[in-house]
């Protein structure tokens, strides 16, 4: 078969098809149908796109070494109110070493924590505030074998605002301990605590 019967042969396949295809002097050219174009809710962007960073502490299991009272237990650093004054975990205030333990339930490869201190007031007690995770469970209130995930030194922003450590390498972690190391004497206060993970 020449050249020319084989061309002459694929313009009547296409032609036979649906008119798909047209021809010129230089070859062929898609005109119609062929690979579907992408659109932002297909799946070929849905399966590519990067996944959003989500806060996986929301709601998650914890404890505290102490709390002020039924009013501000450790459930109240990560139920996801944070504009509410009263909505604080608060330990005691003659605890020496304050901690406080979310249980994220799983592993997370971490890339970001955000902590909103106490709303009003006593700014300076938000000192030396200490963020680690593990892989397994320690009881505390000796949390240096897991990682160092962020240090605030304080005292809390004025105006209150989240104090936030982007992670420039990531880290798997399963329990997620908030520190107050500076000297005795004041106790730990959160609002909030997010942990932020892809997975
Ligand atoms: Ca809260």
């Amino acid at each position: 078969m020449t050249e020319v019967s084989v061309r002459q042969t694929q313009l009547t396949i296409n032609h036979q098809v649906d008119r798909a295809f047209t021809s010129s002097e230089t070859g062929w050219q898609l005109v119609s149908g062929g690979i579907t174009v992408a659109t932002p809710s297909s799946l070929l962007l849905q399966c590519c796109a990067p996944v959003p960073l989500r806060n996986v502490a929301l709601g998650k299991p914890s404890r505290s070494s102490s709390e002020f009272s039924s009013d501000f237990l450790p459930q109240r650093a990560n139920d996801g109110v944070f504009t509410q004054p009263s909505n604080i975990f608060h330990s005691l205030a003659n605890d020496t070493l304050p901690f406080l333990v979310i249980d994220l339930g799983l592993e997370y490869v971490i890339e970001a924590v955000a902590l909103m201190p106490r709303l009003v007031t006593y700014g300076t007690r938000f000192e030396d505030i200490e963020i680690r995770t593990g892989l397994t469970y320690v009881l505390g209130p000796d949390f240096s074998t897991y990682t160092l995930l962020a240090l605030f030194p304080g005292p809390s922003p004025n105006p209150v605002t989240w104090v936030t450590t982007n992670l420039t390498v990531p880290v798997l972690g399963r329990y997620i301990t908030v520190r107050r190391m500076a000297a005795p004497g004041e106790p730990l206060e959160v609002s909030e605590l997010m942990v932020y993970s892809r997975t």
